[in-house]
């Protein structure tokens, strides 16, 4: 197992993997510790089918023109949906699995209450300690309690859409208290201005201000905008 890890902090994809399906298989394996060079970890969450992939599809672009390398994972809470969504991660960000600088990994929840994988934190101090400039995980989340990923991830990003709903379901289901920074996608649909102000609104009458970006990800609209304000976050 030692040759495996020490290939995998070299940056081997294959050795990176099995690590990790190592780490998942036995719960007492832990590698990595927060030393060192700290590696950002953006958390992307969000409604099912909100364009959460598509989105980090899109980033990656963004990252790799500056020769980054970027680790992603994808966290399916969803048991029934699970195959057909982790399938759906699978092709949205199909032209970068044979990149060398990306390396992307589905986990399953195994029915975690909080909505993500239990042994993301270990998955996530093992990947620390590999050559990455930033960690991506995409998550679902739609209510309060479905937003664990702030607890592991450095910058959470809310992905929501025009369907969302109006200024009073957003502030009753939570998800404006505690994101860092907002992304409405799917600007190209129909009520997607007026769902923009009535987040703007929503936002500021939180105690700390955040960013909301607007994109259409399906057209590659406002992904350089995100990047710089995610960025500016870190
Ligand atoms: N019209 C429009 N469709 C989009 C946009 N972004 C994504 N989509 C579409 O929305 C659907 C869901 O996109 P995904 O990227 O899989 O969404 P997701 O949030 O990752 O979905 P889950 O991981 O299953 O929760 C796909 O059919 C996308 O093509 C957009 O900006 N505009
Ligand atoms: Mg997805």
């Amino acid at each position: 197992m030692d040759s495996i890890l020490l290939h995998a902090q070299q940056g081997d994809k294959k050795s990176i993997a099995r690590m990790i399906s190592l780490i998942e298989n036995q719960s007492e394996v832990e590698f990595g510790a927060a030393t060192g060079k700290k590696i950002p970890v953006i958390g992307i969450t969000g409604p099912p089918g909100a364009g959460k992939s598509t989105l980090v599809d899109a980033l990656i672009g963004e990252y790799v023109k500056e020769n980054k390398h970027i680790a992603v994972l994808c966290v399916d809470p969803s048991s029934v949906l699970h195959q057909g969504a982790i399938l759906g991660d699978r092709i949205r960000m199909s032209r970068w699995f044979n990149h060398d600088h990306v390396f992307i990994r589905s986990l399953s929840s195994r029915g975690a209450m909080g909505g993500l994988h239990p042994s993301i934190d270990r998955i996530k101090n093992f990947l620390q300690t590999c050559p990455f400039d930033m960690i991506l995980i995409e998550t679902v989340g739609v209510g309060q309690s479905e937003i664990e990923i702030i607890r592991h991830a450095d910058t959470t990003v809310m992905v929501l859409v025009p369907e969302a709903g109006d200024e009073i379901q957003l502030m009753k289901s939570g998800v404006v208290e505690v994101a860092d920074l907002f992304v409405v996608n799917k600007m190209d649909r129909p009520g997607s201005n007026l769902f923009l102000s009535q987040l703007t609104n929503a936002v500021k009458s939180r105690k700390n201000s955040a960013p909301i970006c607007a994109t259409s990800a399906t057209k590659g609209e406002g992904i350089a905008v995100l990047k710089n304000t995610i960025d500016q976050l870190l």
